[in-house]
């Protein structure tokens, strides 16, 4: 229980406009964006300046007070929501202070919107490739904490490999800058890297210095029909081959996700004439700019002359790519009007995705007869949303009774992969006992020390992770 007097020391921080206690305006605070957790605060602060985040540390250390980061919100483990802490709020750290084109680098500050972040460097003639469903409303600080994924992870990695430098403001309120725009930096502990997916739970990260790329000169989008999830790895197999550092996206989507997108998205249209169990969104991105459809496209014809294509298009123009681009990026909404769906976020060695999704799939249907599995996801990266609908007609609460049963099997067989529990949504709240069953228990106790180093108060994101 934080109490009033504690509340207005807080607020006399930030200016009492930015102090919010208004039940209506923190709603949209507190819910995680799948509806799994109802929070509650008694203040939200937001700050306009790294300083004005120092001295709410330095009172919520001195007086320990529990502090939960949030950015867009759009996370999915639960690990921006509070329970009873107090939220701290980076969207007004909006600047992108500096683009530096002949070094590759941008400096955005945490709350800068990921999509305003490739608009500038667009802008700049260069490419930032983080790309996922929620770019318009997520943040950099919210990428760097989770080490978000996304749709190009295949050819330029997660977050973590994007980012040369970073400003922290830790737990006491001192400010740990490395906000270096160096490639090479080998000056001790890379202590960036500790920061990056550390969900808020050892330090506030204020801003960070980006990888930019070239800008590619043209882009191909095709949509591929395949008849399993073996033959979409035959495609990786053959596009790897052949098209090597293009492959910028490589996306497996099962026929049930199409049929939800159809259902219940927005301007969905099926992309190709007949139906197929798997379909796989290919793109390809070059500097040449006479593009790279030939290529695709004698792929492709290779593809079904060895029988792991049944039917393809390319995209014929910006509108045709981008259609494709908005079915994708609605999979996730259009789950929800069919009722509760189960997830799982996992990954597995790329060779091991077919056997994965057929026993996973096997056992979940087993488990609750009439469920549905609605596999889909980054395929190149061995990451697979391995969502599970309720029964058509059953009841939804019943069903979502069962998350924890079907979790421990579905993760099962993951592990027995050697696979991850969480390939890119974070631990959060959602995974933090499953945590323990599954890392290994020396890493643990590191990871405690760390936490207890940088944060010997707990008040940072406490419950999360840890
Ligand atoms: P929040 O949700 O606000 O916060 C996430 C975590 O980071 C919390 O623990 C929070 O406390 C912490 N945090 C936030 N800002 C800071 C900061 N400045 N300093 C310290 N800690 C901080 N994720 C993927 O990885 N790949 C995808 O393809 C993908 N697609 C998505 C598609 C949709 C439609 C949606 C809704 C979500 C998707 N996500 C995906 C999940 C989510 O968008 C990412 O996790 C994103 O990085 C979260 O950013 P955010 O600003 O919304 O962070
Ligand atoms: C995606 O790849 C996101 O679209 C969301 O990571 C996955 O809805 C999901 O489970
Ligand atoms: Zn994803």
């Amino acid at each position: 229980m934080i109490s009033s007097d504690l509340i207005s020391r807080f607020a006399s921080i930030v200016g009492d406009k930015y102090a919010v206690t208004d039940a209506q305006a923190l709603a949209p605070h507190l819910v995680e964006q799948r509806g799994l957790y109802q929070g509650n605060t008694p203040l939200m602060l937001r700050p306009g300046s790294v300083a004005e985040v120092q001295a709410i540390l330095k009172l919520a250390n001195e007086t320990k007070t529990g502090v939960v980061p949030q950015g867009g919100n759009t996370g999915m483990s639960g690990g921006a929501i509070p329970f009873g802490e107090i939220i701290l709020a980076l969207t007004r750290l909006d600047k992108i202070r500096e683009i530096d084109a002949a070094s590759n680098a941008l400096t955005a500050e945490a709350g800068v919107i990921l999509a305003n972040v490739q608009d500038a460097a667009e802008k700049a003639d260069r490419l930032f490739p983080l790309s996922l469903g929620a770019e318009g409303s997520c943040t950099i600080g919210g990428n760097l904490s989770t080490n978000a994924g996304g749709t190009s992870a295949i050819l330029h990695g997660t977050t973590r490999d994007l980012v040369l430098g970073v400003e922290v403001v830790l737990a006491d309120g001192r400010i740990m800058n490395v906000l270096n725009k160096l490639k090479k930096d080998n000056t001790g502990y890379d202590l960036k890297h500790l920061f990056v997916g550390s969900e808020g739970t050892l330090g506030i990260i204020t801003a960070a210095v980006l990888k930019l790329f070239p800008r590619p000169r043209s882009v191909e989008t095709a949509f591929v029909g395949v008849p399993s999830p073996r033959a979409a790895l035959d495609l990786l197999g053959l596009l790897q081959e052949r098209a090597g550092g293009m492959v910028t996206s490589f996306e497996l989507i099962a026929r049930i996700c199409v049929e939800f997108a159809l259902r219940h998205g927005n301007g969905v249209r099926d992309p190709l004439a007949e139906q197929h169990p798997w379909y796989v969104l290919v793109e390809l991105s070059s500097q040449l700019p006479q593009g790279n459809r030939a290529l695709l496209e004698e792929i492709l014809e290779t593809g079904m002359e060895r029988g792991f294509i049944s039917d393809a298009m390319v995209a014929a123009n910006l509108d045709q790519a981008n259609a494709l681009w908005s079915m994708r990026h609605q999979l996730t909404d259009t789950q929800k009007p069919e009722g509760g769906s189960i997830k799982h976020d996992v990954s597995v060695p790329v060779s091991s995705v077919p056997d994965f999704i057929a026993e996973a799939s096997e056992a979940v249907v087993k488990l609750v007869p009439g469920s549905r599995p609605v596999p889909f996801g980054h395929l190149g990266d061995g990451n697979i949303h391995f969502n599970v609908s309720q029964p058509p007609g059953a009841d939804k609460a019943k069903y979502m009774e069962g998350w924890h049963a079907m979790n421990d099997v579905v993760h099962g067989i993951a592990m027995k992969y050697h696979g991850s529990i969480s390939a890119e949504h974070g631990i959060g709240k959602l995974k933090r006992e499953m945590l323990t069953k599954v890392k290994d228990p020396v890493a643990l106790e590191v990871m405690r020390a760390l936490k207890k180093t940088l944060d010997p108060n707990g008040i940072m994101n406490p419950g999360k992770v840890l």
